[in-house]
């Protein structure tokens, strides 16, 4: 009778047990833009490593490679909504759904990435991070995406060198804005269809940093890279806010940090493969010129603060608190 009882007993647990892991156990789908052989890719990839190890398997991240699941626009919408669970996104197409990271998406706000990291770390970071968190993309960690600068088929140096020509940019008013303040056409578009658009001449030109410039080939079809440095986008790694406020305090801390580990691998990497990308293009045949003053880019971006300031006047506090970090 007793040795009866202690295997149904045993049974009882051992089912508990099942059903308490079955029930605890995550899948999410994780969005990538990019390919292999960028260094967001490999991050991606650690991370989903890294979130099984902490989690003991409880949560489970595959990681979706070369924006198989949506455009970038899309694939925010399927965060916010829960329907896609996480992703490495960059803070430009985060802009238009939620005003404070639109800070990182003026022109020339940052003085260099360290200042942009410095940013992030103080107040105004907290206050992006919040505003975000409360729209349903609650970044985890913060990765480098270095400057972007322009490539067309002739070298820039001045702003009257981009009068004229239409520019692809992400979409958000205030890189149209960016364009139109230097006399050139904005065309906003999916990162996906930029090698097409520059190789058939319906763009005369886009911008991006090296990794993205080589990674998906648009170095195949331009021929000068000029370093305007005109924008310094931060990206992170993000996820439904429910779905993380869901898990257990333990399983948060355990996400968060493999989050954390991967962000700092992937900053790392970075370094080392933004510098490599230059050096491959250039090799390809890509010609990097320098801008000797960058000063009349930064005029030309007087006009997109004001009229976005005086559309905005509640983002000068963190215009303001970004202009002010050291
Ligand atoms: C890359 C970003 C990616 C953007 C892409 C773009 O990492 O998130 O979608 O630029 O220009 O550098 O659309």
């Amino acid at each position: 009778m007793f040795k009866k009882l202690s295997i149904v007993a045993a049974g009882v647990v051992a089912s508990l047990c099942f059903i308490g892991s079955a029930n605890a156990a995550e899948s999410w789908r994780a969005w990538n833009i990019h390919n292999d052989g960028h260094p967001n890719t490999a991050a991606m990839d650690r991370f989903s490593e890294l979130v099984d190890e902490a989690t003991k398997g409880e949560v489970k991240v595959e990681v979706f490679h070369g924006g198989v699941l949506g455009s970038q626009p899309d694939a925010l919408e399927q965060v916010r909504l829960g329907a896609i669970e996480i992703g490495n996104f960059n803070l430009g197409p985060i802009g238009p759904m939620v005003k404070e990271a639109n800070l990182v998406s003026l022109p020339f706000i940052f003085k260099s990435v360290p200042h942009m990291f410095r940013v992030l770390e103080g107040e105004a970071g907290e206050t992006i991070a919040a505003a975000m968190a409360e729209a349903g993309v609650k970044p985890l960690a913060w990765v480098d995406a270095g400057a972007r600068s322009f490539y067309t088929q002739k070298p820039i140096n001045t702003p009257a060198d981009v009068e004229g020509l239409k520019i692809r940019v992400m979409n958000n008013d205030l890189y149209t804005s960016m364009i139109s303040a230097m006399g050139g056409n904005p065309s906003p578009m999916a990162f996906s269809e930029v090698q097409q658009a520059l190789k058939t001449g319906v763009v005369d030109g886009a911008e991006n940093n090296f990794p993205s410039f080589k990674n998906v080939g648009h170095y195949e079809v331009t021929t000068h890279y000029s370093l305007s440095e005109h924008l310094i986008i931060p990206e992170c790694i993000c996820v439904n806010t429910a779905k993380f406020d869901a898990l257990s305090p333990e399983l948060q801390a355990a996400v968060r940090g493999a989050a954390e580990e991967a962000a700092v691998y992937q900053r790392e990497l970075w370094a080392v493969q933004s510098d490599q990308a230059r050096k491959d293009v250039e090799a390809a045949g890509i010609k990097v010129n320098e801008i000797a003053d960058k000063g009349p880019f930064q005029e030309a971006m007087v006009k997109v603060y004001d009229d976005y300031l005086a559309a905005n006047p509640d983002m000068a506090k963190l215009v303001e608190m970004a202009q002010s970090t050291e």
